[in-house]
This record gives C-alpha cells, sequence and structure tokens, in this order.
C-alpha cells in the first residue's frame, strides 16, 4: 500500500457548536480531538487556537499552551498551526502563531473571497510569512484556494527559496474559491512543481469527491471540523475522528494506508521526531 498522510484540521476558526457540537475549542479539548484522530490514522494536525468561549485568537500564548497540550497526549503528530486565522486579523495578529514553535504553518498563496468576507494575502504579506517561517525553521503549507494562487507560489518560491520541496494543500470549494471537482483538482496537482508534495482539502459537500480524486491520484488528504461537518450530505461526523476514518477507509479501497509518524516526516522533508 502506498503511504498516506491525513491531516486533521480540528476546529478552524469558524466553525460553531451548532454547525458541530464536538467542535473542540480549550487546549485539552483540541488535544483529546487530536488523539482520537491520530488514533484513526491522521499523522498532522492543523492547528487553529480558540478561547474558551470559541471566539478565535492568533494569541501566542494560546497557541504554546494548545500546542503543548496536543504534544502532551499526542506526542507522534506532527504540529502544523494557522497562520490564517480568521478573517478581518492584522500580519502581525496572524503570525502570533508561530511562537508555539511548530514543524509547520499554513502560508495561503493569495487573496479570495471567503464566504461573505475577503481572506486578504497580498504579495508583501505572503513575502514577511515566508521569510518568517524561514527563519523560525518552520515549514510552510502552501494554501492553494485558487488557480492563480499557484502562480503566486511560483513568484514566492523565487523571492524567499524554500529549503527542500514543496509542500502543498489544495483547498477547494470554499464559497468564493474553486469549485470542488475533481477536474479542478486535477487541474492544479497537474500544475505543481516537479517534486512537490501534495494535500487536498475539500470543503462541505466536496469532502468526499475531492477526498477520493486526491487519494486515486497519489495526493494526501485534510479533513475535520474546520473543513466539513458532514460524513456525506445528511450524516453529522460526531467527531473529528469519524472524518478521519472515512477517508483511511476510502484509503484502503484505493491501496492507501497510513504511513508512520517517521515516514510522515520523511515524506514532508521534516527532522525526524526527538
Ligand atoms: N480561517 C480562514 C480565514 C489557514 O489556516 O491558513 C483561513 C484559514 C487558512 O483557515
Ligand atoms: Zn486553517
Amino acid at each position: 500500500m502506498d503511504d498516506l498522510i491525513v491531516t486533521v484540521a480540528p476546529c478552524g476558526a469558524e466553525t460553531t457548536r451548532e454547525q458541530a457540537p464536538a467542535v473542540p475549542f480549550t487546549p485539552a479539548e483540541i488535544a483529546a480531538e487530536t488523539r482520537r484522530a491520530f488514533d484513526a490514522g491522521a499523522r498532522m494536525v492543523h492547528v487553529h487556537s480558540r478561547w474558551d468561549d470559541g471566539t478565535p485568537t492568533q494569541d501566542g500564548a494560546r497557541y504554546t499552551e494548545t500546542v503543548a497540550a496536543i504534544r502532551s497526549q499526542v506526542p507522534e503528530i506532527i504540529v502544523q498551526v494557522s497562520t490564517g486565522g480568521a478573517i478581518g486579523m492584522s500580519a502581525e495578529e496572524r503570525l502570533g502563531s508561530l511562537e508555539a514553535a511548530p514543524e509547520m504553518a499554513s502560508l495561503t498563496c493569495g487573496t479570495v473571497n471567503f464566504g461573505r468576507g475577503v481572506f486578504e494575502n497580498p504579495a508583501p504579506l505572503m513575502l514577511e510569512f515566508a521569510r518568517a517561517q524561514l527563519a523560525a525553521g518552520v515549514k510552510p503549507e502552501l494554501e492553494i484556494f485558487d488557480a492563480g494562487h499557484l502562480d503566486n507560489a511560483a513568484w514566492l518560491v523565487g523571492k524567499a527559496p524554500l529549503a527542500g520541496s514543496q509542500h502543498f494543500d489544495l483547498v477547494l470549494n470554499v464559497p468564493g474559491g474553486l469549485r470542488g471537482t475533481p477536474a479542478n483538482l486535477l487541474m492544479l496537482a497537474g500544475r505543481l512543481p516537479e517534486g512537490s508534495t501534495w494535500s487536498a482539502t475539500g470543503i462541505g459537500r466536496a469532502f468526499l469527491p475531492i477526498s477520493a480524486t486526491a487519494l486515486a491520484a497519489g495526493g494526501h488528504v485534510r479533513c475535520g471540523f474546520e473543513d466539513q461537518v458532514e460524513l456525506e450530505p445528511g450524516v453529522r461526523a460526531r467527531s473529528n475522528a469519524d472524518l478521519v476514518e472515512r477517508i483511511v477507509g476510502l484509503g484502503g479501497l484505493l491501496g492507501r494506508a497510513p504511513a508512520s509518524p517517521a515516514r510522515a516526516r520523511e515524506i514532508l522533508g521534516l527532522r525526524p521526531a526527538e
């Protein structure tokens, strides 16, 4: 079986308890959901921090606390923090998450309409974020929400050369971004630089078609309450682990099995865990 890296995105910045009653907010809740997701086969966690009432925050101390809780419960998992935060946050605020000393961090490669708002990532911000991540020894995950973002990523890598291979997350079906169709995913995957690694994220109803296409095409997959709250139309996921289990099951049918944590780090060009 070919190696599969499932990333779990347990809460994001936007998902509410009305949408997903089990969405975790506190460091302990996020760590417990991450443990269940790891046991189901997830090998990386995309972390957003929230205050206890669910308000999203990029506060460095809160991220440090959240990442410490995750590492104490799930020492093997790859920790990737968000630098996207929530719409309307300043660049300085968004970079607060790097204080948690993650192995990886997200880096969105362009501005995109995002529901009723605009997720702003102009060129100077992208460059500032790339340089901050390089200086901190953090590997970026280049987030692609639309086709032009791949051109922005190539420009960015020209200005701030990243060490080693590039890793992309192709995010489809954000309202305002590229629609979540298999054809769109294959178009993006076909345009990635030689030697890149990639995962795909199918937002909402694009969960199954995008995940299945990525698995068949050799990509990795991200899922979790940040991205979808239903296992299939009309069937709520009870936990992040339910979503991970669905991907691992689909992967098994398609000849893919969860990589060991050590192999996942090797594939992504990360240092072995201590
Ligand atoms: N919450 C979105 C506005 C990221 O984490 O880098 C941005 C986001 C992307 O979630
Ligand atoms: Zn995110």
